[in-house]
């Protein structure tokens, strides 16, 4: 019935890794929450993960490992749309169209672009560069109400808004401008061993971060080797990275403000704080591990969920792409 629709959200995941609890608390988690009230369409975004050097075999064994990984984690296939980004060839499509009408300079200012290729000096290619643009198109092909993303990809929504907003003013009303949910909490979860920067799956050092996969044995070793400072005092401050990391990282899954969680540790020491959040970290996480390591016992199931999820996709993005051809001058 008109007027009656859910509205739609959108999101992505990279297939870089094992995804990490920055990834988990930064967008996946509230992925679950959203299905209540959303449609939603998820993706597996792998040609974004191209963007880094990769063995082929990882990268498709990674792809599936994700796959199953989002479904412990509450996505309900059933419901709710989940597919791989190559396997709906419109994303690369929009993407050229749309770098046309990106500027340089733009693209030049993406913070991540910066980090990325300081991380990353021997290989900063056009698709790092460009990533932005592709991640636009993946947004703008399904004209979504909201894009539930960490903190690190604010920048890139907004220019997907201003390449959006570009098109609608040369070709006419086409792309519905997108909005970001950022969670108030976990929206940037901080590396462990340096909490100025944030959590990365791809970081390598393995004890920076917190994988959804660690045992309950390496989340407390990880923990207890969390960088902090030289006073004791566990509060909330931005002179204090660590404590704060732990402290939001301990209240989103206690599910309690930060607040709370000062109250809570008022009396108790880092080494309380270290030892309590790496036990609620690993109960949260097992029982998602557990159903994971089942999921992934039928792969052939996996990969058809995901058949079946592009076939959706594809269609909503095909009427899409039509009509950007038609606007454009293509058809
Ligand atoms: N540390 C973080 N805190 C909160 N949210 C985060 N996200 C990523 N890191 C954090 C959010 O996770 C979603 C999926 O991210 P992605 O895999 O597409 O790319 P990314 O942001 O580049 O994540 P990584 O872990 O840092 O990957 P690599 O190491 O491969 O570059 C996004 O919504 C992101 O905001």
């Amino acid at each position: 019935m008109e007027g009656t629709e859910k509205k739609v959200a959108l999101s992505g995941i990279q297939p870089t890794g094992i995804f990490t609890l920055g990834n988990y608390l930064g967008a996946v988690r509230n992925w679950e929450k959203l299905q209540k009230n959303y449609e939603c369409i998820f993706f597996i975004a792998n040609l974004h993960s191209l963007t880094t050097k990769r063995d082929a075999t990882i990268l498709k064994d990674l792809t599936s490992k994700i796959v199953a990984l989002l479904i412990a984690c509450g996505i309900d296939t059933n419901k709710h749309t989940l597919f791989i980004q190559s396997d709906i060839s419109y994303h690369a499509e929009l993407s050229w169209i749309l770098q046309c009408l990106t500027q340089f300079g733009e693209l030049k200012r993406m913070t991540q672009f910066k980090d990325k290729s300081q991380k990353n000096s021997s290989n900063i290619n056009a698709g790092l560069f460009c990533y932005p643009v592709l991640m636009a198109a993946d947004i703008l092909l399904y004209n979504p109400d909201v894009i539930p993303i960490g903190i690190d990809q604010k920048q890139h929504l907004e220019l997907t808004e201003t390449i959006a907003t570009r098109f609608n003013n040369t070709y006419g009303k086409t792309f519905k401008i997108p909005k970001g949910y950022i969670p108030e909490i976990g929206a940037k979860i901080m590396s462990l061993t340096d909490p100025t920067k944030k959590m990365s799956k791809s970081d390598e050092n393995q004890n920076s971060f917190i994988s959804i996969l660690d045992t309950e044995e390496t989340i407390l070793n990880k923990f207890k080797k969390a960088t902090t400072d030289s006073d004791n005092k566990i509060i909330y401050s931005e002179e204090k990275p660590g404590i704060s990391n732990l402290l939001s990282i301990f209240s989103s899954f206690a599910d309690c403000s930060v607040e709370d969680a000062e109250d809570h540790f008022k009396n108790k020491t880092y080494k309380d704080l270290k030892f309590e959040t790496a036990d609620v970290v690993a109960k949260n996480l097992k029982p998602v591990q557990e159903k994971y390591n089942e999921l992934l016992k039928d792969r052939n199931k996996l990969k058809k969920i995901c058949e079946e999820g592009a076939e959706k996709a594809r269609a909503i993005a095909k009427k899409t792409l039509d009509d950007v051809y038609e606007k454009v001058g293509l058809k």
